[in-house]
């Protein structure tokens, strides 16, 4: 049976207002592209003629700018999760015109198959290829694909040419069975199968769209005194953890987050001569992991997505064969899933906006309420690794504010899912310390020397308890952020 083509426009028409949508992709690799800008003029355009037009969308992570940009600038979401990046959405999240809720990543396939969210009415799947009975192979990022191309009506699939046919055999697909019927996991090394190549669908269900676009991938800022400090400050506690015995010498598998601080970290373990060749069990395979499997130093990395930049990927897209060899694209339930990580024994490396000094921490919200992006899968690993790290520069914005603070403003992670943190200072190494011990370590071996005093100031301020805690001043800090644009002020 031959598949039906349309165009993106035509392709946008079947959606409704009120639908709830589901994007394939996790980071921009792997997303939809045409279909949702025709989707945000739709809206546009059903807007200008006075009718309501809003979708809810569910996503791998965040995207590219062709969903949540577009679309939160034509005021067309209703609701999103679970992670997302982009400075328009974010804006019209924090202006409350979007409602955004916070995920885990790897709770989202499931959730939507208990149902929890309300239906998906519509899949919009980026595809390297599909055939004529209903078999989609995925481009450079999964996310929820299998699940939201199950429970949707309508699977609409973009084919871009710009990923080559040869992507086939990258992926591992599938979808877990819902509890009382699920069993473990067999994925007993970071190498190990256990899906297929592509999704099956119905091909009734699918039209397709045929485009040609690259992705967004942009670069990351170059590594500088600051990453690289945190980078060997890293390093340095890995050696020490091997050296005594903490870490097997062969190693064990490593997550990293998104973002700069991450691949600076990545690109130093690399460099250490005392670091053995290592493999990857994360969500993001960011352009340091590439670099490291170019030089041999990573020898496989299972994850969801290429978030790499786009000369980065034509690299990978040229050797195919090299890295198919050497890569594994999985969903965000099995590349996050908590089972895998505790199993496997990942060492969790995820980034703190700020802690505070008794190892609470905060990823996602500026003075506890405006959002930066989102948990992500930080919460997946961090509470199941087997040593979860926290990095973070010890303060931002030219030092005006300190990212250890007496009480977190919106906590992400306990102190009971935190084991150790490292800024461009030192390591502070949590583990098997009461909170004031706990506290003392934090202040001398992460905060910034300008803010020890303050930090000491308020510890003496506390009130005794097994956590010492001053409830008058725990927000001193950003108070005087907020008043004076400045956490140097705070009075304690
Ligand atoms: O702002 O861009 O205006 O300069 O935050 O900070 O230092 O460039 O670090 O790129 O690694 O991002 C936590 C946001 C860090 C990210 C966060 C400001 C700072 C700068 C970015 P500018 P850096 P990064 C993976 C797993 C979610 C949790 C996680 C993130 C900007 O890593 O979203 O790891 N993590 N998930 O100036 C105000 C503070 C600040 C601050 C930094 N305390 N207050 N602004 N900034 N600290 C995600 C996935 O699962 C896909």
């Amino acid at each position: 049976m031959a598949l039906k083509i349309m165009t993106a426009q035509e392709a946008a028409m079947l959606i409704n207002d009120d639908d709830n949508i589901g994007f394939s992709g996790f980071t921009h690799a792997g997303c939809p592209k045409v279909v949702p800008l025709e989707l945000a003029k739709r809206a546009e355009s059903e807007h200008a003629q006075g009718r309501p037009f809003k979708v809810g969308v569910f996503t791998g992570a965040s995207t590219g700018d062709n969903i949540d940009g577009a679309l939160a600038r034509a005021k067309a979401i209703k609701f999103r999760t679970p992670y997302q990046t982009n400075k328009d959405l974010r804006n019209a999240i924090n202006n409350d015109e979007v409602k955004y809720f916070d995920l885990h990543l790897s709770t989202l396939a499931q959730d939507l198959r208990y149902g929890f969210y309300g239906t998906v009415d519509v899949a919009i799947i980026e595809a390297s290829h599909v055939t004529e009975d209903g078999e989609i192979v995925p481009t450079s990022g999964v996310g929820i694909t299998p699940t939201i191309a199950r429970l949707a009506k309508t699977v609409i699939v973009e084919l871009n040419r710009w990923h080559p046919k040869g992507l086939r055999g990258m992926h591992d697909l599938m979808e877990l069975s819902d509890p009382p019927h699920r069993r473990e996991i067999p994925i007993y090394t970071v190498r190990d199968r256990i899906g297929k190549d592509h999704i099956k669908v119905d091909p009734q269900k699918i039209v397709v769209v045929e485009t040609n676009m690259p992705n967004d991938g942009g670069g990351f800022a170059p590594v500088d005194e600051i990453t690289a400090k945190i980078g060997q400050n890293v390093v340095g506690f890995f050696v020490d953890e091997m050296d005594k015995g903490h870490i097997p010498q062969s190693f064990l598998p490593v997550q990293s987050g998104v973002g700069n601080i991450a691949n600076a970290v990545l690109a130093a373990m690399g460099d250490s001569k005392d670091i053995p060749d290592f493999e990857v069990y994360t969500e993001v395979i960011q352009d340091a992991v590439i670099r490291l499997m170019e030089n041999g130093r990573i020898k496989f990395a299972s994850g969801g997505t290429l978030t790499v930049s786009n000369p980065c990927i034509e690299r990978i897209y040229k050797n195919l064969d090299y890295f198919r060899e050497k890569i594994v694209f999985r969903t965000a339930e099995i590349s996050n899933n908590p089972e895998v990580a505790r199993r496997l024994g990942i060492i969790a490396m995820n980034t703190a906006l700020e802690a505070d000094i008794f190892g609470n921490i905060n990823s996602t919200h500026v003075t506890g309420t405006k959002i930066m992006n989102g948990i992500g899968g930080s919460g997946d690993f961090a509470r199941s690794s087997y040593l979860s790290v926290f990095l973070t520069p010890s303060t931002a914005k030219d030092g005006k504010i300190s990212a250890f603070v007496p009480m977190v403003s919106h906590q992400d992670h306990s102190e009971h899912s935190v084991k150790v943190i490292v800024s461009e200072y030192g390591v502070a190494d949590l583990r098997g310390k009461c909170p004031k011990d706990r506290a003392i370590e934090i202040i001398e071996k992460c905060a910034h020397p300008h803010y020890r005093p303050l930090l000491y100031k308020y510890l003496d301020s506390a009130q005794r308890g097994q956590t010492p805690a001053n409830l008058y001043n725990a927000f001193a800090f950003h108070k005087a952020f907020m008043e004076t644009g400045d956490m140097r002020n705070a009075g304690l």
